[in-house]
């Protein structure tokens, strides 16, 4: 087997995103594309000579062809050993979690996460480093200068590998391992979750549960969790079987593309809770009978009942959200006495704070929560949480989420988004908003007073670095707060993503359509940011 050094030129469009590097397939698939990005990973680590990486993906097309390309490039570059997923799937949590468990230098995640697949849909890499978690920003900006240069890269020569079943090959010097990634991943969530009670309770004629795996990569993991091990019925697994395209769906588990589940939930016979998860398993979407859990709700009630499940019943160092995620965990974390921050969106910036002990529970407005096990956040983590919740609590969804608003109050949210308008207005849309934010203190907009207005800026209390131009925030005297930024996962054109939220402590107005009590918010943001004059667009196309 020889080693090939391939002369190449550079590609001006690999700069990562709020999640690595994310392109059409078509893109990828152009000639050195890959190769390209992936030695630029390679030449941005130190020391990889004879160091363990973990590699694999959601399933999604190109992701099979694209690790025979990884593989004999690591092997050509002097790494020890690769870890594969077997079938080449990996969940971006088990990847995570199988990172750490190894001591692995890092992983090699290929996944556009929820964007669509198929030969014309998303395709994705992200490098995860030592702790299991998102390159840090220092990381990801040094690849992207690499692309920028490079001029060669170096491959082996050789046979494809079998990625069918476990078992180990030699690929040159490296040595390739085909692992299970389910049973580290299942063993992991045994230590955290009280299986037996959760058992019990999937197990009674009168509970009953609809899982939907939208066609993507938690299928697997989910089958063996939950009808192998804690008991649930055949068939409470939907849609478990990866496919290369997502059977033609959007793997995104919110209201509008996991409609399915969502007719089912709040259709005839109901069952009591429901959930989804996303192409490569890090997100979730929880529903009860009849009823949705917003995502910024859904971490602020896991903060609250953490003593409940066996894995925090030591109690949480603190907790950390993303900026336009609801504040409604604050209040928790204020009432639990712990330390509550606040990072820009992107799980990458929580890494730290883990490391450190200082935050346990992290989580996302964008249907992300997570805790220390690992360094990404977890959608069937998140499902064996709520079911832990309500074996030892006994009461339905609904009755958790209400209770929790009695208790807290209520922090009405929704997120609208504008996908795929055009970048230049997009980014002028911004522009404004940032040259205005400086002068919007004490303004008055009818009932509503601006009590600050600001581009959000994070300074990381652990390695002192600033992110800056993260959203820009407009709060108002009354608590209630709109955010503005531009998604950074999108491959087309740009998305305009306003995150509304206003703050009801009265439960007699806790049972409102969400979309009323935000109207006037609403139709503000739109005042104040002049959407419809820069997109052209008088709604946005999706509403969460
Ligand atoms: C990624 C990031 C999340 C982020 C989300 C949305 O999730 O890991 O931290 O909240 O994208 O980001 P944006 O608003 O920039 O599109 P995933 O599930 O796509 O990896």
């Amino acid at each position: 087997m020889t080693i090939r050094t391939v002369s190449t030129t550079p590609f001006f469009d690999q700069k990562p995103g709020t999640s690595g590097l994310r392109k059409a397939v078509p893109v990828f698939q152009q000639p050195n594309y890959l190769e390209n990005f992936i030695q630029s990973i390679l030449d941005s680590l130190n020391e990889i000579e004879g160091q363990t990486i973990v590699l694999g993906g959601d399933g999604r097309y190109y992701n099979r062809q694209s690790i025979q390309i990884i593989l004999k490039m690591a092997a050509a570059n002097g790494i020890g050993r690769v870890l594969v997923g077997c079938n080449g799937i990996f969940s971006t949590p088990a990847a995570s979690a199988v990172i750490r468990k190894f001591n692995a230098l890092g992983g090699i995640i290929l996944s556009a996460s929820h964007n669509p697949g198929g030969p014309n849909g998303d395709f994705g890499v992200k490098y995860n480093v030592t702790n299991g978690g998102p390159a840090p920003e220092k990381f990801t900006s040094a690849i992207f200068e690499r692309t920028k240069t490079i001029s060669e890269y170096k491959i082996l020569d050789a046979a494809d590998i079998n990625l069918d079943n476990p078992g180990s090959f030699n690929l040159g010097t490296m040595e390739v391992e085909i692992i299970d990634s389910i049973a580290p991943y299942v063993k992991l969530m045994q230590t955290l979750f009280d299986f037996d009670k959760i058992k019990a309770l999937l197990s009674s004629r009168n509970f009953k549960m609809c899982v939907d795996s939208l066609h993507a990569v938690t299928g697997p993991y989910a089958h063996t969790l939950f009808e192998k091990y804690l008991g649930a019925p055949k068939g409470t697994v939907k849609n478990g079987t990866p496919l290369e395209d997502f059977g033609g769906c959007h793997p995104d588990p919110n209201l509008v593309y996991a409609h399915d589940l969502v007719e089912i939930l709040f259709g005839e016979n109901a069952p009591d809770f429901g959930a989804a998860s996303d192409g490569d398993g890090d997100r979730n979407m929880i529903l009860g009978r009849n009823f949705f859990v917003t995502p910024s709700d859904s971490l602020a009630i896991l903060t609250a009942n953490a003593k409940l499940v066996p894995g925090y019943r030591g109690g949480l160092a603190g907790v950390a959200r993303s900026m336009p995620t609801s504040t409604a965990v604050d209040k928790v974390a204020e009432k639990l006495g712990i330390d509550c921050y606040e990072t820009p969106t992107g799980w990458k910036f929580f890494g730290n704070l883990l490391d450190a002990g200082k935050a346990t529970l992290c989580g996302e407005e964008s249907f992300g929560t997570g805790s220390n096990h690992i360094r990404e956040k977890d959608g069937l983590w998140a499902v064996l949480f709520w079911l832990n919740i309500l074996a030892v609590r006994g009461k339905s969804v609904q009755e958790i989420v209400q209770e929790h608003w009695e208790e807290y109050g209520r922090n009405y949210y929704s997120r609208h988004d504008y996908e795929e308008v055009k970048s230049k207005p997009a980014n002028d849309l911004m522009e404004q908003l940032r040259l205005m934010v400086g002068s919007l203190k004490g303004k008055k907009y009818g009932n509503y007073e601006v009590a600050y207005a600001d581009d959000f800026s994070y300074f990381d209390p652990i390695d002192g670095s600033i992110s800056k131009k993260q959203g820009v925030r407009i709060g108002f005297s009354d608590s209630s707060r709109i955010v503005f930024r531009l998604s950074g996962t999108g491959t087309k054109g740009a998305t305009l993503r306003v995150y509304i939220e206003s703050y009801e402590p009265d439960a007699s107005k806790h049972n409102i359509e969400t979309q009323k009590v935000l109207k006037p918010l609403i139709k503000l943001a739109d005042e104040i940011a002049k959407i419809k004059e820069f997109t052209g667009r008088s709604e946005p196309t999706v509403i969460t």
